[in-house]
């Protein structure tokens, strides 16, 4: 599903900024590798929200909307992995709450309660739900689509609500690109280099949508081309990133995204990996799956 919605993204992106360099090599390899594509480590998503009665739709609370003076903040920390949901509340200005909760919704529409939050543990440091899998992954992915909402007995739609929206806009990645990752049947069945390798970091930026990155390579003759291309580990995929490789070794380069692409390496690194291409092994020369830099 999140597949499809990159590869229809992938080829204009690359045929953009490839365009008058060098041959796109896109091996497409599978049959055994695909076994070894089950791993699956997400990032922890950091959310944040100020919610406020103004955000409260007028029609809530039998046409009287939220409170006129509270509010609350909250964060969110979200692990896909764990399917744990950490949260810190504060609130000001706000008597008796009773519940709180993330509901899902765009914003200015309301919608059904996706995680119920201990409202005894609000202005008090920190505490956690653990969630349904399905519910943490969308959550962090779409945060826009989800709010914060408190209630009282006097507001019971809601005395205060925020939209929720990701903490950190830009995400650093990185990743050891060798010889050994490329898959063994690609390039005639000779996989990539034996010696080779190359260092790459990518700064992604969900909000600008660029990716500005610097790769630094060791022992690679030729390099043709560079990409990030969506696949898991051992499994080979499209080009979802073109990189200029002239500007490789010669410090940082930036390219533009769609929102979606820059969205989705963000949030899922290790569903894409880095590529060098050269003229002898077009179909990967070394290759790594990209991680979130500790
Ligand atoms: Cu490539």
């Amino acid at each position: 599903m999140k597949r499809t919605v990159i590869g229809k993204f992938s080829l204009p992106v690359a045929l953009i900024v490839l365009a008058g360099t060098a041959s796109v090599a896109n091996a497409t390899g599978g049959g055994l590798a695909a076994a070894k594509a089950a791993r699956v480590v997400s990032p922890v998503v950091q959310l944040v929200t100020h919610a406020t009665g103004a955000e409260v739709l007028p029609s809530d609370n039998a046409n009287m909307g939220g409170s006129p003076t509270g509010s609350a903040d909250a964060t969110f920390s979200v692990d896909t992995k764990s399917h744990l949901i950490c949260y810190t509340v504060t609130t000001k200005d706000l008597a008796g709450v009773a519940a709180g909760h993330i509901h899902s919704g765009a914003k200015g529409v309301d919608g059904g309660v996706a995680v119920g939050l201990d409202a005894s543990k609000f202005n008090k440091g920190t505490a956690c739900v653990s969630v349904a899998s399905a519910v943490a992954t969308d959550i962090a992915k779409n945060p826009d689509m989800y709010y914060f909402n408190l209630h009282t007995k006097k507001y019971p739609g809601g005395i205060v609500r925020g939209q929720l929206s990701a903490k950190f806009t830009t995400v650093l990645l990185t990743t050891h690109a060798t010889g050994a990752e490329v898959l063994a049947a690609d390039n005639a069945n000779m996989g990539g280099s034996p010696t080779g390798s190359a260092d790459a970091t990518f700064k992604v930026d969900t909000k600008s949508n660029r990716i500005c990155y610097t790769v630094t390579t060791t022992g690679i003759a030729d390099v043709v081309a560079g990409h990030i291309h969506s696949g898991a580990k051992g499994v080979d995929g499209g080009v979802a990133v073109a990189l200029d490789p002239a500007k490789f070794n010669h410090g940082s380069a930036c390219v533009p995204v769609t929102a979606a692409v820059a969205k989705d390496i963000a949030m899922n690194p290790d569903m894409y990996y880095f590529n060098l291409h050269s003229k002898k092994y077009s179909g990967g020369v070394v290759r790594g799956q990209l991680g979130v830099k500790k």
